[in-house]
């Protein structure tokens, strides 16, 4: 019930917003709203920074409802996906163009970026396992990518679109995304711990700050 009325709000926030940038006034909240329909896929997807990490998530890919869910979760996100794509064929379709919608949401919804700590750092455990993310929303997109697998796949899921999803989203949210994934051995724990970091990192650089007057950079914007 309290989920279903967070998720609510958040909905009236993105409509909102959406009237707001048709006819001019002031956004509600840090949120987005993307539809996004191809030969490939067809995604409709909502973001809202501040939330209470909770997620409705149906991608079709179940590895990807579960790497999106715990992101939210850990991230203190709200996010909604629908993704209808070609995974007859295979996964990477979907997989990349979530990661173009997460992307594009994340850059709105973080709108022009006053008074955000800007950059964020995460070391997260999962057993043998340890990840690291480090992000900085520069407006200058860039995947740096020290991970490499043992398995190419967990179900059915090709591991190589780990990177796919990452560069779509670093180069959507143009942001400096750095993963490093120090050590471990289960595939699973790697990629799952690599999503965690990225959301505490994410919470980390989009919270506001007090202390912080307008932009934080020297050049006046980002
Ligand atoms: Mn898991």
């Amino acid at each position: 019930m309290q989920e279903r009325l967070s998720q609510d709000i958040n909905n009236i926030y993105v409509y909102c917003n959406r009237l707001v940038d048709v006819f001019g006034g002031i956004r509600m909240g840090r949120t987005a709203a993307i539809n996004r329909k191809t030969g490939e896929t067809n995604i409709q997807l909502s973001f809202n920074i501040d939330g209470e990490g909770i997620s409705e998530i149906d991608t079709g890919v179940p590895f990807m409802n579960h790497m999106l869910d715990l992101f939210t979760k850990h991230g203190q996100f709200n996010l909604t996906v629908q993704a209808n794509g070609d995974i007859e064929v295979d996964d990477h379709h979907t997989t990349e163009d979530i990661g173009i919608c997460l992307g594009q949401a994340l850059q709105n919804a973080v709108g022009d970026k006053k008074g955000i700590k800007r950059y964020g750092n995460s070391f997260v455990p999962m057993d043998e396992t340890l990840a690291q993310v480090v992000v900085d929303l520069s407006n200058r997109p860039h995947l740096e990518f020290r991970a490499e697998f043992p398995s190419q796949k967990v179900g059915t899921f090709d591991t190589e679109l780990v990177h796919e999803f990452l560069w779509k989203f670093a180069l959507e949210a143009r942001m400096n995304l750095h993963v490093i994934l120090h050590y471990g051995s289960n595939t699973h724990h790697m990629i799952e711990a690599i999503f965690k970091a990225m959301a505490r990192a994410l919470d980390e650089a989009t919270t506001i700050d007090p202390r912080i007057k307008g932009v934080p950079s020297t050049k006046g914007m980002l």
